[in-house]
């Protein structure tokens, strides 16, 4: 048995490639043309960069030198994120499969960025592998996570990504008990101590009885998770503030609101004051790739460049207190602001790694610049 899933072997030698460069490799070859070249990977939109590990699993071996924002860079419109310096044939057919691994990913990351913004002082946790072909959850996972988001369900995380996975429980336990009592209480016995005891409340009744009745009855409840999906839903905050009121006049205002379920950047920027945690699916898996692309931008040492686009090998100049840039040429200096883009492979081997907990870490240190200036609302919407 076999999914339909290209294998890493053909990855690697270049077979997930557009057939426009099994032509050009054919023609080049045969012509005797290929130039030591720049090629950088711009995209005329802002986001979070991600995929690079991959990216230099790809390239590993191929006798070119790369340059590249670390992951987790927030990146601004026109500016590099990665630089390769080689002869074109030596590269040419990983043009499709470098930017599969980075746009989608980078798409990702920034959506969990932009609902991490969005829900302010509130948690975020990436509920979205389901959305996408399960080949993809660990990627998925990783990209999320990249992005700033403080959990994610996939089960997969564990082994491929080495960090927890969060979750709480499905319908479908409540049904199978065919009572919500009976099932939070099972929740409460087997799930290992330490998980909060997150209580699904909106399966058979509205979620306001089925919230008064787990804090009136199920031994242990930490928080109350509403998943009901938008169709039947009304007025979500209404019905927030109501489970609310009625876990503050029972003594329970700890129990955590965690709401889940078709939710995109509106709902999570528009409920932050009442809810706890946002369980975001597809608004993140699924986000739109960022359209990078691939251009030769010098050719044997002298700049080149289509229309539309700027000759010559780059760097991006950083305040990283402001996240002001600069964009100019490679060798330059820019005083108050430190060069972005760093070296990965030399000669075909790679020298510096990426660091998915790193790569978090900038993107929360980004977040936080982002919060004290009054561009955050630009972040979250304009994309
Ligand atoms: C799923 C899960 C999350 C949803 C999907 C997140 O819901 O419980 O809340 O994905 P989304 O943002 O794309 O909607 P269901 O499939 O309703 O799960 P279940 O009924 O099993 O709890």
């Amino acid at each position: 048995m076999s999914f339909l899933i290209v294998c890493e072997e053909d990855i690697k030698r270049g077979l997930t490639t557009d057939k426009y460069f099994v032509w050009t490799e054919r023609i080049l070859r045969e012509k005797g043309v290929n130039p030591v070249v720049v090629a950088e990977v711009t995209t005329s939109r802002w986001g979070i960069f991600a995929g690079l590990d991959d990216v230099l699993k790809l390239m590993d071996g191929i006798p070119v030198n790369l340059y590249a924002m670390p992951e987790g860079t927030l990146f601004f419109p026109h500016e590099p994120v990665i630089t390769i310096v080689g002869r074109y044939l030596d590269f040419a057919k990983f043009e499709t499969p470098l930017l599969g691994f980075i746009c989608h990913a980078s798409g990702v990351a920034t959506n969990a960025f932009r609902a991490k913004l969005a829900a302010g002082d509130k948690k975020v946790f990436s509920f979205g592998t389901r959305r996408q072909h399960p080949s993809l959850s660990a990627m998925l996972e990783r990209a999320a996570y990249i992005g700033g988001v403080d959990g994610v369900s996939n089960f997969a995380a564990e082994k491929y990504l080495d960090i927890d996975s969060i979750g709480t429980m499905p319908h479908s336990l409540i049904i199978s008990f065919g009572s919500q009592i009976d099932a939070w209480n099972a929740f409460d016995e087997v799930v290992d101590e330490g998980v909060p005891r997150t209580m699904l409340v909106d399966t058979y009744f509205d979620e306001k009885t089925e919230a008064i009745m787990a804090v009136e009855n199920a031994r242990r409840v930490n928080g109350v998770r509403i998943d009901t999906p938008d169709s039947r839903r009304g007025n979500i905050r209404k019905i927030i503030e109501e489970i609310k009121w009625e876990l503050y006049i029972r003594g329970r205002e700890d129990v955590r609101i965690v709401l889940s379920g078709g939710l995109d950047i509106d709902d999570v920027y528009n409920l932050n004051d009442i809810v706890d945690a946002f369980g975001v699916g597809t608004f993140i898996s699924a986000a739109k790739p960022v359209d990078f692309a691939l251009d030769i931008v010098e050719k044997e040492g002298k700049p080149v460049a289509k229309r539309g686009k700027k000759g010559g090998m780059k760097q991006v100049f950083r305040d990283k207190k402001t996240l002001m840039d600069e964009v100019r040429l490679f060798g330059d200096k820019v005083d108050g602001k430190e060069p972005v883009i760093d070296k990965y492979i030399d000669g075909g081997i790679v020298i510096k790694k990426s660091d998915m907990k790193g790569a978090r870490k900038l993107v929360l240190s980004q977040i936080d610049v982002i919060r004290k200036s009054d561009r955050i609302e630009d972040f979250i919407f304009n994309f």
